[in-house]
């Protein structure tokens, strides 16, 4: 074994490392609006203790051990394969006869030959992959004392500090945006007291070697699918010291005797887009050389600068009591029997920093687990589930002011417009594009799984809303130019594959299902599900105003309009309830309390349907989410939280919200259990509590509509509404105090409180007030 030494002298700074690297700095300045931190009193030792942060791109897992410190590792890029086109021509000659079978009624055969025919090859995607472990050991027993592990939401730093055989010893980290690295630092009390080596543990195809002070893994994903393995990754950890002496084995570099450590750590993938991996991950060594230049202020300051440029957007505040100052993996344990507000409001600020973390202009968007997934073959490869997931990420992201953190999914939206167009052309011989229930790193766009799960060609018009809502949201007339034809493109697949129902009145999708739920004639594929006609009225209205807005393409619009005008209504069927499918077979269908609640997207997250323009709607949505009930994994709860919060019941909704964060779907890291760990539920529940507080709803902002008891006083500030408005909202004992109206384009808004409806200018730049009493 080659090992070499290098003598670390005290005071005097590496080459690498600027002037000052090492003064010691206050702790980061307190966070403002209510303790904004997760912490535990032991280190993690589940993957569902550890605590995330990322930089969107980069992220890790942070288990905090005494005597152990394990950061498990992730890059947005890394995900199994490589390029490929799952479309298959034989889909589009099975195509007419599967339609036949439908309107026959012969579901369970057309269900079979879509199976046969119809579905991707390969029949299913690859998954995204970790990158592994950096195992740091430092050769103390597991024992300490006064012992704290937090995150702090505020910084978006994590820390780990306790005292050991007398000395005391902190841990931070964070994953910088700005500086493209993860960063850490460990300090002691005492002169000489910090150990470590350095080792990377990884399941991934890879090798490890030393060049001076940096520890480097190489590696490749895997093959899966049948997929060739296409992508090489490099993970580099540069060790730089005050004081000690720094040893490097081939795999391992070992550092004693220092005064405090600081570690950088850089990642990259070959992946470029989704058909181009000529990318050079061996530039992790430029950016360490570059964050190497800057001292751990300099790193740390332009990290929380930028991460509280977004985070401090927003604050909110639903009450405290005795219950906040405990622990939070203590909290979540006494979620069910004990009152504790700032437990809601922890969460919905713990989304903000979760979608801060893995979405960020230039990165992949959220997938199933954000950005942190420890496997090989994540649950549901980890990838975008687009009929309910992936929106549900990004329900919180306009209203909760992260509008930047959109970017990545309408990057992810061109280029499914270019992979989708191909599905389209060779599945269905159509103009525009489809993706049906699933995509990945590839942006594979067939339907994969099987017919129960992919025939539903409405991943891609549903993803429009939010290109949609991103507009309505911020008013941006450029945006809009530049994302119309995709939204144009998603319509024009509908306005060549929507056929006449039997009867011949309407137009309806088929194949189709209505996500994951089977009905009673004993298979999912069907036509014309009631979520398909509530996304296409949504898809084709916003296509018609957007063409206005931009004054094009007059004959696209009147075909838009036609087409829309032959979508079947929503109907009420025999048990009251909104029927799921254009048949009345709510009450017969198998699973009666299915997770999935497709056919309530009119209520949420679309607002067709609203109890104050169309109630007997509104009061069949309810029949159905009876019927469906609330008890159900994290993603559905949270839909849940959403639809009652539409229908003003607050008290059910805050009886909802208390299920999710029951121990059984909150996991000690306050990461959503599906289970397993799945982020959707994260941000649905998120935004289910701005729901309770700001909706916007039929043109209308409408204040506290569903606020329960137990917020009785509190605040929100920062919300948006669509229009361009922000507002800060205040009320005391279950009443509106004030609520302030921003506008930075100017504008007039319709704001309801209980029965009154106020239509109130905004000047440009400035801010309008408003109290109780003018809207009694
Ligand atoms: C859909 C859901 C599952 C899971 C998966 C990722 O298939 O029905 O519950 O959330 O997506």
């Amino acid at each position: 074994m080659v090992t070499r030494r290098t003598a670390l002298k005290s005071g005097v700074a590496l080459a690498t490392l600027a002037a000052g690297a090492w003064r010691n700095t206050a702790r980061t300045q307190e966070p403002a609006g209510g303790d904004l931190r997760l912490w535990y009193r032991q280190p993690a030792e589940a993957w569902t203790e550890a605590l995330p942060i990322g930089n969107g791109r980069l992220g890790a897992m942070i288990f905090g051990g005494v005597a152990r410190e394990r950061l498990q590792l992730n890059e947005d890029t890394l995900y199994a394969g490589g390029p490929y086109d799952p479309s298959d021509p034989g889909a589009r000659i099975a195509l007419p006869r599967v339609r036949e079978l439908i309107a026959a009624g012969k579901y369970a055969e057309a269900q079979a030959l879509a199976n046969e025919k119809m579905m991707a090859r390969p029949l299913r995607m690859p998954s995204y992959q970790t990158i592994g472990d950096l195992l740091l050991s430092f050769g103390a027993s597991g024992f300490a004392e006064e012992y704290r592990r937090e995150l702090d939401l505020d910084s978006a730093v994590a820390s780990v500090v306790y005292r050991h055989d007398g000395v005391s010893f902190t841990r931070e980290v964070f994953a910088s945006a700005v500086d493209q690295v993860i960063v850490m630092r460990i300090r002691a009390s005492r002169e000489a007291a910090v150990n470590l080596r350095a080792s990377f543990e990884t399941p991934m195809p890879g090798a490890v070697r030393v060049e001076g002070d940096t520890l480097i893994l190489t590696g490749s994903n895997t093959s899966q699918e049948g997929l060739p393995a296409a992508l090489r990754f490099e993970a580099r950890v540069r060790v730089l010291a005050q004081g000690g002496e720094l040893v490097s084995t081939e795999d391992a570099l070992s550092l004693r005797g220092a005064n405090s450590a600081l570690l950088l750590i850089a990642i990259a993938t070959n992946y470029r887009r989704f058909d181009d991996v000529g990318g050079d991950p061996s530039r992790t060594r430029a950016q360490l050389d570059a964050a190497a230049g800057k001292s751990w202020d300099q790193l740390l300051a332009a990290h929380t600068a930028e991460h509280r440029r977004m985070f401090r957007r927003v604050s909110l505040d639903l009450g405290t009591t005795s219950a906040a100052q405990r622990p939070t993996d203590s909290r979540i344990r006494n979620s069910q029997t004990s009152e504790d507000p700032q437990l809601a409001a922890l969460y919905f600020q713990y989304a903000r920093y979760l979608l801060i973390s893995c979405s960020r202009p230039g990165t992949q968007p959220a997938n199933l687990q954000g950005l942190w997934n420890d496997k090989l073959s994540a649950p549901w490869g980890s990838k975008y589930t687009i009929n309910i997931n992936t929106e549900m990420n990004y329900w919180p992201a306009e209203p909760a002011n992260l509008a930047d953190c959109v970017q990545p999914l309408v990057a992810l939206v061109k280029d499914l417009a270019v992979t989708g167009a191909r599905t389209a052309r060779v599945n269905y011989g159509a103009r525009g594009w489809v993706a049906h229930h699933n995509t990945d790193l590839w942006r594979a766009t067939a339907p994969i799984d099987g017919a129960r799960w992919g025939m539903w060609p409405m991943g891609g018009a549903w993803l429009c809303q939010h290109l949609w809502d991103h507009y309505d949201y911020g008013g941006d007339r450029a945006y809009l130019a530049d994302v119309y034809p995709l939204m144009r493109g998603a319509a024009e697949f509908f306005l060549d594959t929507l056929v006449p129902d039997p009867s011949g009145q309407y137009l309806v999708t088929s194949p189709s299902v209505s996500p994951e739920n089977e009905h009673p004639m004993g298979a999912a594929i069907c036509a014309g599900p009631a979520m398909d006609r509530q996304i296409l009225r949504d898809l084709f209205a916003h296509c018609i105003r957007a063409a206005e807005i931009l004054r094009v393409d007059p004959e696209f619009r009147a075909a838009c309009a036609a087409a829309g005008a032959k979508l079947p209504p929503d109907r009420i069927g025999k048990g009251g309830q909104l029927q799921e499918w254009l048949e009345d077979w709510d009450l017969e269908a198998p699973e009666p309390d299915h997770r999935h609640v497709s056919h309530l997207y009119g209520l949420f997250p679309s607002g067709q349907i609203n109890l104050r323009q169309t109630p007997e709607l509104a009061a069949a949505a309810r029949r159905s989410l009876e019927l469906r009930g609330d008890l159900s994994t994290g993603w559905a709860i949270a839909w849940r939280i959403n639809l009652w919060a539409r229908l003003r019941d607050a008290e059910h909704t805050h009886s909802v919200i208390k299920l999710l964060l029951d121990p059984s779907r909150t996991y000690p890291n306050m990461f959503d259990a599906h289970p397993p760990f799945q982020i959707d539920g994260n941000f649905g529940g998120a935004n289910g509590i701005l729901e309770m507080l700001v909706q916007g709803v039929g043109g209308a902002i409408e204040l506290l509509p569903a606020l329960p008891r137990a917020w009785s006083t509190g605040s929100v500030r920062g919300v948006r509404a669509r229009g361009g408005f922000e507002l800060d909202v205040s009320w005391r004992d279950g009443i509106l105090d004030r609520a302030v109206l921003r506008s930075a384009a100017g504008g007039v808004a319709k704001v309801r409180y209980r029965e009154g409806l106020r239509q109130v200018r905004v000047r440009k730049g400035a801010s309008t007030t408003l109290t109780a009493a003018q809207f009694a």
